[in-house]
């Protein structure tokens, strides 16, 4: 597949085309082909994809043109007679040689690029990737830094209220970070439903199924920012959980990693300490909106007859204990998902306490991380090991 000097060529072959279609001016913002390659894998998927496409052509050429040559010269206006013949073996035997020619010459290269994908061994570095309703988890196994990322589109732009932004729905709060020239490999799982993770530009795409963990991998060879989507219908929001990939250089991603890993010191001091109304309030806000406001709406007021409206809720106005588990545990069977192995003990109880005071709630309470991880504790305690 040295055919590296191919990949220019459709491109063009098509803006010469369209050229005579479309004028310049709407061509200019509009391409027509795969993105651009950034790995050795994703350039022999690109590679391929211009090989195959020009063997179809060149086959859809020849066949064709045999055809209606024929239909022409031997047109019984110029006074041909149709000869009576059947069972030509030497036909035959060419029709049916030349296919499996060309198949084999297709096949050989395709199955040798995905071999390449599924080799996942001697990586450099390994993350975890979780898709969920809707967003994705990213777990750097060796280093202990994990995070949701998710969607950071405005949605005054969803809602055509504003004009869109130039990276529309495929925008993220915190991208997946990863350092150029290595080989990484993503373990990938989902939480609740089937997702897939796909990112174009490094060739890596592949179903995240729950309760099983597939692997792929993928190594950038230039820095850069690749974006890409989930695949894989996963209900009301699947269009709303893009996958951005930032590809830095060693140095910037051991200053990331330095970073993340404060913040989770940060994060774990904060899971012991007693936080003010105030405190809770602004931080349940924020975890609200990135982890809640999907179903529930900013405004508390849920979907009706598909999410409950929070604002009113006798459950965010009731018992905290009862508020405090519903979102640790979740309420199985439903779309209410076990919010306790994702977000820490402060930040479930920040967006319990935003819960209980916003809107037309006015519990006058609050929760503090002590008391979530008391009851996480005690789940646990009462209901061992699922798995
Ligand atoms: C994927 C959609 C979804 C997301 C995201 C979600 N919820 Fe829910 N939530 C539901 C559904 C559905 C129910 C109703 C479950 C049932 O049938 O009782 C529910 C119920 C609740 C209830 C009980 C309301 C009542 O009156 O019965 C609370 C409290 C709650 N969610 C809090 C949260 C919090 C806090 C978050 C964010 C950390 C969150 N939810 C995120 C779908 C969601
Ligand atoms: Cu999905």
């Amino acid at each position: 597949m040295e055919g590296s000097a191919l990949r220019p060529l459709p491109g063009k072959m098509l803006a010469a085309l369209s050229g005579m279609m479309i004028s310049g001016a709407v061509w200019a913002d509009y391409q027509l082909n795969l993105r651009e390659p950034q790995s050795a894998l994703a350039r022999d998927v690109y590679d391929l994809h211009t090989l195959i496409n020009l063997v179809c052509l060149g086959i859809f050429v020849v066949v064709f043109g045999a055809m209606f040559y024929s239909i022409w010269k031997h047109r019984k206006a110029a006074g041909h007679q149709a000869e009576h013949f059947h069972e030509n073996t030497t036909v035959e035997v060419i029709w049916t040689i030349i296919p499996f020619f060309i198949l084999v010459g297709m096949a050989y290269p395709a199955t040798k690029a995905v071999l390449a994908m599924k080799d996942t061994s001697n990586p450099d570095m390994t993350i975890k990737v979780t898709g969920y309703q809707w967003k994705w988890e990213y777990d750097y196994l060796k280093d202990g830094v994990k995070f949701m990322s998710t969607l950071s589109t405005p949605r005054e732009q969803i809602e055509n209220r504003t004009a869109k932004g130039e990276h529309y729905l495929l925008e993220v709060d915190e991208p997946l970070v990863v350092p150029v020239g290595k080989k990484v490999r993503v373990l990938l799982t989902a939480g609740d439903v089937i997702h897939a993770w796909w990112v174009p530009e490094l060739a890596v795409k592949q179903d995240a199924i729950p309760g099983f963990i597939r692997d792929a991998w993928f190594k950038s060879e230039t820095t850069g920012t690749f974006r890409g989507q989930c695949t894989e219908l996963c209900g009301k929001d699947h269009a709303f959980m893009p996958i951005v990939v930032k590809v830095v250089t060693q140095k910037e991603y051991d200053a990331w990693l330095a970073s993340k890993k404060q913040g989770a010191a940060t994060a774990a001091a904060d899971n012991t300490r007693t936080f003010t109304q105030e405190e809770l309030m602004a931080k349940g806000e924020q975890v609200y909106n990135a982890n809640c406001a999907a179903c529930h709406q900013a405004n508390g007021m849920g979907v009706p007859g598909a999410f409950p409206a929070i604002s009113g809720s006798k459950v965010a106005t009731g018992p905290i204990d009862a508020h405090i588990n519903i979102v640790l545990n979740g309420k199985p069977g439903t779309a209410m998902a076990a919010f306790g192995g994702q977000l820490s003990a402060a930040d479930i109880a920040a967006v319990v306490t935003y819960q209980r005071n916003s809107w037309d709630n006015k519990a006058g309470d609050m929760a503090q991380p002590a008391q979530v991880a008391g009851l996480k504790g005690g789940a646990e305690a009462a209901a061992p090991a699922a798995n």
